[in-house]
């Protein structure tokens, strides 16, 4: 086992015809979740694992299981994977990453005709980014229990189109969630931030996750003539949801180190340019590494938002839609991450991740790791993103030793 090795080129020759669908113009994808592009990945990822050998089969939220065969069947998967789903202007790596990995693995198995001793699996998971409909880690959510079905299924999007009708109506709508042993799981994905490549490591052991806040804001005033309307008499949506965007970034700064507080999403009403503003929606995300210091920044939060709408004269309906505490991985995973990469002399150093993953829930459930590689800049969550195939492969290197050191192999 010691000298088993991944193909990197076969991974990197996936991931760039993975990202083909859903291609942009800069480089990226936008595969948003449970469009047709969505599963289109989500065939061709299928096809590929059962050209593979393994058995696929897919759950009442649409995660799909790729599972090859142990020597002992009973004993609980080791699982691996990540999602296909891309934020609208996306990079190639973020999720098809990890469960190309996972598929590598399988792929090099079989060429190196290993048996293992438990089951090995890849998992893709539905709607990881919470773009198209929030919140975020919907799949490994209810398979984790931590959301529930029926509510997750009612979810909209934009347009008013329930996320239970698109599992169907892509055909990945399968039977239960969450009835499924995991004996332990392993995600590769890019860092998405700037450390591992400014400090020339190849590998980050993720030893946990921040926590993350999620809310919706309504901003309501009274939709006036910009002309006639005096200033004094205004009730002014984008007036209030302007100052609360800039307390939002106040509240980022003054709870350094290590706090991050975003607004991503806004939707002004009517949107015409000589009418007053009469309502605004918009988003809010709030992370930190620490739960009380986030508890902090939450309360901060809901006072500096009432002071905002009470003094531009709006109404405002304020809904926490996420919330999760930071999470530690299971420390036996994450040796076996720095064991793999300590075995092929990659530097490495432990990090926090600052973006979710589905490791955040399947760690509710199972005992659970990450391996992190760099990507250009830290860039994510845009078209440019871009990682090394050598620290791509390198990553999978490491992912498929953690996996081998709990499924076992002869
Ligand atoms: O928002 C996140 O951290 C992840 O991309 N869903
Ligand atoms: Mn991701
Ligand atoms: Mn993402």
């Amino acid at each position: 086992m010691e000298n088993l090795t991944i193909d990197g080129q076969r991974l990197w020759d996936s991931l760039m015809t993975m990202a083909e669908i859903g291609a942009t113009q800069k480089g990226g994808v936008c595969r948003l979740a449970l469009t047709d592009l969505d599963k289109q990945s989500r065939d061709l990822f299928i096809e590929w694992c059962e050209s593979a050998g393994c058995r696929v089969s897919v759950d009442a939220m649409g995660n799909i299981f790729a599972r090859r065969p142990g020597r002992n069947d009973d004993l609980p998967p080791v699982v691996t994977g990540s999602h296909l789903d891309s934020q609208p202007t996306g990079g190639k790596f973020d999720g098809a990453y990890g469960v190309l990995a996972g598929l590598e693995v399988i792929r090099s198995l079989n060429d190196a005709s290993v048996e293992t001793d438990a089951p090995v699996e890849v998992a893709v998971w539905t709607n990881e980014e919470g773009s198209r409909f929030a919140p975020a880690m919907m799949g490994s959510g209810v398979f984790a229990g931590l959301f529930e079905l029926d509510d997750i299924h009612a979810t909209t999007d934009v347009d008013g189109v329930a996320l239970g009708e698109e599992l169907t109506r892509i055909g990945y709508k399968g039977d239960g969630c969450g009835d499924r042993p995991v004996g332990a799981y392993f995600e590769a994905h890019i860092e998405q931030g700037p450390i591992l490549e400014a400090e020339e490591k190849t590998i980050g052991v993720v030893v946990g996750a921040q926590g993350q806040r999620w809310y919706e804001v309504t901003l309501t005033g009274m939709e006036a003539h910009a002309g006639p309307t005096p200033m004094a008499r205004r009730r002014d949506a984008l007036l209030g949801a302007s100052r609360l965007v800039d307390a939002v970034n106040r509240l980022g700064h003054e709870f350094q180190p290590d706090a991050c507080a975003t607004v991503g999403m806004m939707q002004v009403r009517p949107n015409s340019r000589n009418v007053i503003p009469g309502e605004v929606f918009l988003t809010i995300d709030l992370r930190h590494p620490i739960d009380d210091r986030l508890s902090a920044m939450d309360a901060a939060l809901r006072e500096q938002a009432a002071a905002i709408a009470e003094e531009a004269k709006l109404d405002m309906a304020f809904e926490q839609i996420l919330h999760f505490e930071a999470t530690p991985f299971d420390p036996d995973c994450v040796d076996a991450v720095r064991n793999g990469a300590d075995r092929f002399g990659y530097a490495h150093r432990d990090i926090v991740s600052g973006a979710g993953h589905d490791a955040v829930y399947v760690a509710k459930v199972a005992p659970s790791g990450m391996i992190f590689v760099p990507c250009e800049d830290g860039i994510s969550h845009n078209e440019i993103e871009n990682a090394t195939a050598e620290d791509l492969a390198a990553g999978c290197q490491v992912l498929l030793h953690a996996m081998l050191e709990k499924a076992g192999a002869r």
